[in-house]
């Protein structure tokens, strides 16, 4: 049996106003991997190498990793491809083994810089090993994810998840190898092809509703969406209608700094024709989201998100 996480408190996203569910069901889970064919790893067949500059080498099997203790952890994951407003933003409730303390078993040798991993289908990923031996942190090799076992598609038997990284720096699925390393001995898949070797998550906001040129009617508009700033935490959302002032969205309840938060806002519209509504965010240290546009190469975008919708 795991560690469980708390329940899920009542009133965490706004799904009838218009965000998401908290917990993204599997079959709605973004995807992104390089593999055209999903590997199929039978669970028999797994094993997991960690090697490296370690002081002892490790070589687990499945039933290894299960009979572990295992922790349950919340976690709002996203791609460093995700366009501002755009998709690839899920949550899950991931299951499995800190990776920290496989790691300390290990034993990390004095130098190390890099976690290099591998997956059965040959992607590699670069982890700082700092951000993976952080215990506040809280990197996992999951196995499950939302009570079941990892999906094919989320890389089963085993994959990584470390909050507050962007996905290709992280969440290697279907990983079998481990190698502790430096930066300059090893070159990831994506960092070969211009992305950045640091790759922390940006804070970002969304709004989901209006929908892009949805036409409203005059009077009162509920506006919702989603924000994360994961590890740090979502603080506040402000919201703005046209040119007007900014101001403070109800935000849904507080589950995780290293989940997503939704929030809300009732605009009372009152002229017909072409509105926007724009939000931002501000995480738990008071770093508000900038503003400044940044395309999603090579760490991630940046900038406000707007809809435009007509009212009458
Ligand atoms: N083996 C493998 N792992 C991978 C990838 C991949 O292409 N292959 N893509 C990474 C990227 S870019 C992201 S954003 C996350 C996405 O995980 P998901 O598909 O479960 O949402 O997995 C990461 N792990
Ligand atoms: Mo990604």
């Amino acid at each position: 049996m795991a560690e469980p996480v708390p329940p899920l408190p009542s009133g965490a996203d706004f799904a009838r106003q218009g965000t998401p569910s908290f917990l993204t069901p599997n079959a709605n889970f973004y995807r992104i991997d390089t593999a055209l064919v999903v590997p199929q790893v039978r669970a028999e067949d797994w094993t997991l190498r960690v090697h490296g500059m370690v002081d002892s080498e490790l070589s687990l099997s499945y039933d290894d990793i299960r009979s572990r203790p295992l922790v349950e952890r919340r976690v709002t994951l996203c791609c460093v491809s995700n366009p501002v407003g755009g998709p690839y933003v899920s949550t899950a409730t991931f299951v499995g083994v800190e990776l920290a303390d496989l790691l300390e078993e290990a034993g990390v040798r004095p130098g190390a810089r890099q976690l290099f991993s591998t997956s059965a289908d040959g992607w590699t990923c670069g982890t700082p090993v700092g951000a993976a031996l952080d215990r506040e942190r809280g990197a996992l090799l999951a196995l499950g994810m939302n009570g079941e076992p990892l999906p094919l598609e989320h890389g089963f038997p085993a994959r990584m998840v470390v909050p507050g990284l962007y996905g290709y720096v992280s969440a290697t699925k279907w990983v079998v190898d481990m190698e502790v390393t430096t930066w300059n001995a090893r070159r990831a898949y994506w960092l070969e092809r211009d992305w950045a070797r640091e790759a922390p998550v940006k804070t970002q906001s969304r709004v989901d509703r209006p929908r892009e040129s949805a036409t409203v009617g005059l009077g009162t508009v509920t506006a919702a969406g989603v924000a994360w700033a994961q590890p740090t935490g979502v603080e506040a959302v402000r919201v703005r209608l046209d040119d007007g002032p900014w101001r403070e969205a109800d935000l849904a309840a507080d589950v995780s700094d290293d989940t997503w938060r939704m929030w809300r806002i009732d605009l009372e519209i009152t002229e017909p024709g072409e509105h926007r509504v724009t939000c931002r965010a501000v995480d738990k240290s008071g770093s508000a989201q900038t503003g400044e546009r940044a395309p999603v190469l090579p760490d991630g975008a940046t900038g406000w998100h707007t809809v435009a919708f007509t009212a009458r």
